[in-house]
């Protein structure tokens, strides 16, 4: 069963902008029949011509917002009854201007602009799924040079119906100041829906509940709005992030993303003294030498690493959501396992997959390849709120480090990491896994769950949790 998608709108940046912009009378400024938006001569600034009722003035949060000082119209029709001129989407509406300015200049300060909306996702059956996500919209959104063509106020229009399964990736560095600009353009497919997103960083210090994504207790983003988050990374490890808004449907319909936090050990000086280094490493740590966490002994040195999420998708959930049905939470029942948001053999594609609204889905691939000798470390983490995963790899050795973006390591600091031909985990936890390829033959070998219901693309067999890796010469 595939979905046949409507016909689908592309707005236009003008189109987007009178969407998202309301007054507290809940008139969609500009977005009267007959009275186009436009771009004001220095591109800084939108406005919109409103007919408004005689008597009519803006309402006090659209003054304050908007700037109700009249800019003069590039063409307009003659005017037969008031007209409100009014100046909307001043940039700093939109984005917090400390953080605009600051992100620019200062090269410790990470920066990303995500957007929450909809999309779908290609399974490798053919079927495509109705998903809620998020999009990456940095690149857009950062616009040092004043690119009439970029900034903020574009990211609504390049992310509709543009979610990514799973949410892209974001590696941050131990220490670094993190500013994530989340901004919310809706689904594009429920207009029904109103529902505002958070970001949760799972099992990650918060210092205040505020950044923190659980909707009681933090802020969430409305429709048309942007919030700014503020993160300092204490604690380097492997963790992820959902939105955490009514957390079951937006998970399971695909709010989840990888995440991990660079260790600080990355950065030592040359010549440190490491003391359980992987043979052939030396004794001290050199340039270029990498670390899952900070062990003060390198013995999670690693050359590759791949990131492996485990999510499912239930497709009735799904259709019933496409459908404006109430999808059916105690049933939940994962008829798409998948690494990344693929099954196989769709993980070991290393392109993007498109979806029948020629938008790029899920551009996260699972095929794992390391040169023989190498170490290689899996960022394990499992989002799904079904079951429990078991994956296995056999044919090279495997070694768990860390739980849920702790390092195994006792009270009085004994090394409690372990080898193991399997790993079962359950929702919510993470684990860091170093395989090591020193005896490995070059080849193909498999990491897969050993359970047949998830080696399956729904009823499509050989498909599923599974992916290659590849050791060369
Ligand atoms: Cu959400």
């Amino acid at each position: 069963m595939k979905y046949v998608q409507p016909g689908f709108y592309e707005p236009t940046d003008e189109d987007m902008l009178a969407m998202v912009i309301k007054d507290l009378n809940n008139n969609i400024l500009g977005a009267q029949s007959g009275n186009p938006l436009g771009i004001s001569d220095n591109f800084l600034t939108a406005y919109a011509i409103v007919n408004g009722q005689p008597g009519y003035t803006p309402s006090t949060r659209s003054t304050h917002l908007f700037n109700s000082s009249p800019i003069t119209p590039v063409v307009m029709s003659p005017i037969t009854d008031r007209r409100l001129a009014v100046q909307l989407l001043d940039r700093s509406v939109l984005q917090d201007g400390f953080t605009d300015i600051r992100r620019w200049y200062d090269p410790d300060v990470a920066y990303t602009f995500l957007v929450c909306g909809d999309g779908f996702s290609e399974m490798a059956d053919g079927t495509e799924l109705y998903c809620f996500g998020f999009d990456n919209q940095t690149a857009t959104a950062n616009n040092p040079g004043n690119d009439p063509n970029l900034g903020p106020d574009k990211v609504f229009a390049n992310a509709l119906a543009h979610a990514d399964l799973p949410a892209p990736t974001m590696v941050v560095k131990q220490d670094q100041e993190f500013h994530l600009d989340l901004a919310n353009v809706g689904f594009a497919y429920r207009p029904d829906l109103f529902d505002p997103h958070t970001i949760h960083f799972h099992g990650f210090p918060n210092a205040a509940p505020i950044f923190d994504g659980m909707p009681l207790a933090s802020v969430a983003v409305l429709e048309g709005a942007t919030i700014p988050y503020f993160y300092k990374l204490q604690i380097e490890g492997t963790y992820f992030y959902h939105c955490h808004v009514e957390a079951t449907e937006h998970m399971q319909q695909g709010m989840i993303g990888n995440l991990w936090v660079e260790s600080r050990q990355n950065n030592i000086p040359v010549g440190t003294p490491l003391a359980h280094l992987p043979p052939g490493k030396g004794t001290t740590h050199q340039a270029g030498y990498r670390y899952a966490y900070n062990d003060g002994d390198g013995s999670t040195e690693f050359d590759v690493e791949k990131p492996i999420q485990i999510t499912g998708l239930d497709h009735y959930f799904h259709d019933q959501e496409i459908a404006i049905q109430p999808p059916a939470f105690a049933t939940l029942f994962d008829t798409y396992p998948l690494f990344n948001g693929r099954g196989y053999p769709d993980t070991i594609n290393t392109n993007s997959l498109l979806n029948s609204l020629g938008k790029y889905s899920q551009e996260v691939d699972t095929l794992i390849t390391a040169k023989k000798g190498q170490r290689i470390l899996l960022r394990l983490s499992n989002v799904s709120e079904t079951d429990f995963y078991t994956l296995t790899v056999l044919g090279i050795p495997m070694t768990v480090v860390a739980k849920d973006a702790r390092l195994l390591r006792g009270p009085d600091g004994k090394n409690l990491y372990y080898r193991t031909t399997s790993v079962t985990t359950g929702g919510g936890e993470t684990m860091d896994m170093i395989l090591d390829t020193t005896n490995t033959k070059p080849g193909t070998y498999f990491l897969y769950s050993t359970r047949f219901t998830q080696l399956s693309n729904d009823q499509e067999d050989y498909g599923g949790l599974m992916t290659h890796i590849v050791i060369t010469p």
